[in-house]
C-alpha cells in the first residue's frame, strides 16, 4: 500500500514505520492519491514548512505534530486563500471602510485609530477551515483535501466589531454585516471572496478585527494587517486583509454565500443558525462541532509491552466548553477518561492526556473522543456531506505492542 506508506511519511513525518503490513485491514480512512502526491513540505515566506495542498492559490496545512501546543505558532499556522492575487498591504496606507445601508453613517479607519480609538480585547479562539479533514471524506469530494491540519489555535488581539458598529449606529433592519478582503482572482469573472455573518453574531462581544496574532502582527499569509475573528465559527467568516465592513438590510448575495459554504438542513448537532441564508435544503456553516485529535502518536508507532504508552491531543469545539475526552484502546468497546489540561477559555484548544500500560503484544487501535458542554460528542461514522465539511468522526490511530 504505497498510497497510505508515502501519506504517513509525509504527513505524520518521523513516524517509524516497520512495513506497510503494519497497516490495520479494516477500512480506514485514506487520502486519495493526488493528494499524497502533492502532500510535499513547503516553506511559504516567513513559514516553517508546513504541507503544501495546492500553490495558486496558496494552501498549506499544519502537520499534526504543531498541533502538540495549545497555541500554534504564528510560523507554523496554517494558511489558506481562495484567490491568488493577493497584494502585499502596508499597514500606513491601510484603511477600513465601514458603512452600508444598514448604517446611520460611514466612516474610515486607520490602523492608528483601529488600535487607540476601541479597547483592545485578547481572547484564545481555534481557526479552522469548514474542510479541514475532508482528504477523509468517503467517497472522496471535490475540493482542497485537507489532512487533520487546517487549522491552529492563537491568542487574538483586536477592537471588538460591536464597537466598531455601534459607531456606525446599525439601523433597526441591519440583518447581516458584510466583509470585503484585498486579495482578488487572476481571472476575471471570478466572484470576489466576500462573507457576512447574522447582525447578533456580529454583535457578539467576542466577534473581533485582530490587528494581533499571538502578541505579534499579524502573518501576511494569515490576513496582516488585520482580519476577522469569529469564535467558535468556521473560519470562513475570519475575512482576511478585510478592508470594507457593511451593515446589510438584505441577506448577502454572494457565491461564497449562496452556493459555497453550506450544508444539508437538519444534518449536523448545530445550535447556532444563519436563518437571513437559509433555504428549502440547505444552510451556512456555522459553528465548529466538537472534535478531537491525537498529536504526539501516529499510526504505526511501535511501543513495549509493560511500559506506559503517554498520548497527548486536544480537543476543541464551537464554544461550549469541553467537558470530557474519553479514550478507548479496544476498537471502542470500552471508553475511560483522558486527564484535560489547562483551560485557555472556552473557544480555545483544550490539551489532554492519557497514560496506558499494554499487557501484551500485537496491534491495538487508539480512539479519542470529546464530548463537550451540551451533551454532544463526536460520532463514530462520517456525517457524509458533498462538500467534507465538519469531519468530526472519531480518529482511530493503530500502533503495534511489540
Ligand atoms: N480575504 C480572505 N479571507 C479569508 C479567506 C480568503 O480566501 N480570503 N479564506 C477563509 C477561509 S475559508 C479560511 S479556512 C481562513 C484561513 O485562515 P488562515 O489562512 O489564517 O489559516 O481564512 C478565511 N478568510
Ligand atoms: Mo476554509
Amino acid at each position: 500500500m504505497p498510497t497510505r506508506r508515502s501519506f504517513l511519511r509525509t504527513v505524520a513525518g518521523g513516524i517509524a514505520l516497520a512495513n506497510a503490513g503494519v497497516m490495520a485491514r479494516r477500512a480506514r480512512a485514506e487520502l486519495p492519491q493526488g493528494t499524497v502526491d502533492s502532500a510535499v513540505r513547503d516553506t511559504l515566506p516567513g513559514k516553517q514548512p508546513l504541507i503544501k495542498r495546492s500553490f495558486r492559490p496558496p494552501n498549506y496545512e499544519s502537520p499534526v505534530q504543531y498541533l502538540d501546543d495549545v497555541i500554534t505558532p504564528n510560523d507554523r499556522f496554517f494558511v489558506r486563500w481562495h484567490l491568488s492575487n493577493i497584494p502585499h498591504i502596508d499597514a500606513d496606507s491601510w484603511r477600513l471602510h465601514v458603512g452600508g445601508e444598514a448604517a446611520e453613517r460611514g466612516f474610515e479607519l486607520t490602523m492608528d485609530q483601529l488600535k487607540h480609538d476601541f479597547e483592545p480585547v485578547e481572547l484564545v479562539a481555534v481557526c479552522q477551515c469548514a474542510g479541514n479533514r475532508r482528504g477523509f471524506s468517503e467517497p472522496h469530494v471535490p475540493g482542497v483535501e485537507w489532512g487533520y491540519g487546517a487549522m491552529g489555535n492563537a491568542r487574538w488581539k483586536g477592537a471588538r466589531l460591536k464597537d466598531i458598529l455601534a459607531r456606525a449606529g446599525l439601523k433597526k433592519d441591519a440583518v447581516e454585516i458584510a466583509f470585503n478582503g484585498s486579495d482578488r482572482a487572476p481571472l476575471e469573472g471570478t466572484p470576489v471572496f466576500a462573507k457576512s455573518i447574522p447582525a447578533w453574531k456580529a454583535m457578539d462581544e467576542n466577534t473581533l478585527i485582530a490587528y494581533e496574532m499571538n502578541g505579534a502582527p499579524l502573518p501576511h499569509w494569515n490576513g496582516f494587517p488585520a482580519r476577522i475573528v469569529v469564535p467558535g465559527w468556521t473560519a470562513t467568516y475570519w475575512m482576511k486583509q478585510v478592508v470594507s465592513i457593511r451593515a446589510l438590510s438584505q441577506p448577502l448575495a454572494s457565491f461564497w454565500m449562496n452556493t459555497a459554504y453550506r450544508i444539508p438542513k437538519g444534518k449536523f448537532p448545530i445550535i447556532d443558525r444563519f436563518t437571513s441564508q437559509e433555504s428549502e435544503t440547505t444552510t451556512p456553516i456555522t459553528e465548529i462541532l466538537v472534535s478531537s485529535l491525537m498529536t504526539n502518536v501516529g499510526d504505526g508507532r511501535r511501543f513495549a509491552a509493560d511500559q506506559p504508552v503517554l498520548i497527548k491531543g486536544i480537543a476543541w469545539d464551537g464554544g461550549y466548553g469541553i467537558r470530557a475526552v474519553d479514550v478507548s484502546v479496544d476498537e471502542g468497546r470500552s471508553w475511560q477518561s483522558a486527564e484535560l489540561g489547562e483551560n485557555h477559555g472556552k473557544y480555545s484548544f483544550r490539551t489532554w492526556q492519557f497514560t496506558y500500560v499494554p499487557r501484551a503484544a500485537g496491534r491495538v487501535s487508539v480512539m479519542a473522543r470529546a464530548s463537550n458542554s451540551q451533551g454532544t460528542s463526536q460520532p463514530s461514522e462520517l456525517i457524509f456531506n458533498g462538500a467534507g465539511y465538519h469531519n468530526n468522526v472519531v480518529q482511530t490511530i493503530v500502533i503495534d505492542i511489540v
